[in-house]
């Protein structure tokens, strides 16, 4: 299925935190003597004053979190919080389905928090913990399918239909969550997920300055048994809009399936590309446009797409950009980040700095 990563498991200690804490500060010196956006923004403060001060963007880091998983959840958040230099403080948007939602339980979570990644917890200034917000979500199953395992009897039973729901949710909803209705740019990350070292530049500005609208780490495979029918409904969708279809034919990384020469080939047998998404940067509009959501209604309107055949996000998202942007252009493979998640290989490309 994947190839397992061979990085091992990175725990966090107090010792690594504070030098990277120099380093952020160190980070943010840098940034307000250097400010990127100050040069285009000037042109307009004599008459915008208000803006003057405004990021030309909103950011935010999302999880899809249980608090079975509070644990991993923890360590994840400590590594966002020691490696990711970010210009702002971002909000740190923890998405759950109700067992996040009584005060006590978040209390006490925000206190595990504080206690590990240290910081005062009452301090004026706004310390990572306080950029922690709780948005919750309420999954409910489609109209159209049984509700019933037995009944429905799903690809991957064991993990319906939570699993089920993630990849609904990561493949079209979260776009228009309301919470992110005013965000420009995501970054998602897994509570299996970890940066490992420092990163020598800030991944929105990166997406910002280059204009991109898909940031990525690697690209893999969806093992077969969780795209069937996939192949055929996208060329059922493509078959029936030829911008599409065309679009596509055009991607010099875009590949259907080949028959072979003598005989053919069963479509349900070719693995799909899919971006390994537990982390991605997405800048939301572009998932937005008319066309895109079209896609997404579509996808939607097939219920045993998600819920029976457990089609993945991470193949749905490479589809999805392949479908409506420019790859060359909108698309970013952010290199650099010294990353870690289960089953995941991802091979190491340079840290470039982008203000030297
Ligand atoms: N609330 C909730 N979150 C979930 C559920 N299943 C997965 N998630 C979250 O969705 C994200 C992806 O889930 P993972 O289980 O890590 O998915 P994966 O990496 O594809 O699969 P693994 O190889 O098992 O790690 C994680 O942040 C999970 O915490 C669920 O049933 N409920
Ligand atoms: C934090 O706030 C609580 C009440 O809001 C107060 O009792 C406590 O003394 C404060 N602690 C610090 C270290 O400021
Ligand atoms: C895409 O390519 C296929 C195969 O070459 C061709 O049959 C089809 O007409 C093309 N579609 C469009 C819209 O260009
Ligand atoms: C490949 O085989 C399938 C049947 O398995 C057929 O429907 C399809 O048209 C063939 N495609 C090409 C490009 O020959
Ligand atoms: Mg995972």
């Amino acid at each position: 299925m994947a190839i397992p990563s061979l990085v091992p498991q990175c725990t966090l200690t107090r010792t690594v935190v504070v030098p990277f804490v120099l380093l952020l500060i160190s980070f943010t010196l840098l940034f307000s003597f250097h400010p990127p956006f100050k040069a285009t923004l000037s042109k307009f403060a004599p008459f915008i004053t208000s803006h003057a001060t405004h990021p030309p963007y909103t950011a935010a880091v999302v999880y899809l979190v249980r608090l079975s998983h509070a644990d991993e959840l923890l360590e994840s958040l400590a590594s966002v919080n020691a490696f990711l230099p970010l210009r702002d403080p971002w909000p740190i948007i923890l998405f759950h389905t109700g067992d996040f939602d009584d005060t006590p339980v978040q209390d006490d979570f925000l206190a595990s928090l504080r206690k590990k990644i240290g910081g005062p917890s009452n301090n004026s200034i706004m310390d990572f913990s306080d950029r922690v917000e709780f948005v919750k979500l309420d999954w409910v199953l489609p109209e159209g399918i049984p509700h019933t395992k037995e009944e429905l009897d799903p690809v991957s039973p064991s993990s319906w239909p939570g699993y089920h729901h993630m990849c609904a949710f990561y493949s079209t909803k979260i776009f228009f969550n309301p919470r992110l209705r005013d965000v420009t740019y995501y970054l998602r990350m897994d509570t299996d997920s970890l940066f490992l070292e420092p990163l020598c530049y800030d991944p929105f500005e990166v997406m910002h300055l280059h204009q991109r609208s898909y940031g990525y780490l690697g690209i893999g495979n969806d093992a077969p048994q969780v795209t069937k029918g996939l192949w055929n409904f996208i060329r059922d969708y493509a078959g029936s809009h030829p911008e599409v279809e065309s679009h596509l034919n055009a991607s010099t990384t875009w590949k259907w399936p080949s028959n072979f020469t003598n005989g053919e080939v069963d479509w349900d047998d070719v693995p799909i590309h899919g971006y390994y998404n537990n982390f991605e940067i997405v800048k939301l509009e572009e998932f937005r446009k008319p066309e895109v959501e079209e896609w997404f209604y579509h996808l939607v309107q097939y219920p045993e797409g998600f819920y029976k055949w457990r089609w993945g996000d991470a193949p749905l998202r490479w589809v999805t950009t392949q479908m409506f942007f420019d790859m060359e252009r909108d698309t970013e493979r952010l290199c650099g980040i010294h990353y870690y998640h289960p089953y995941n290989y991802i091979e190491q490309c340079e840290c470039v700095p982008l203000h030297p």
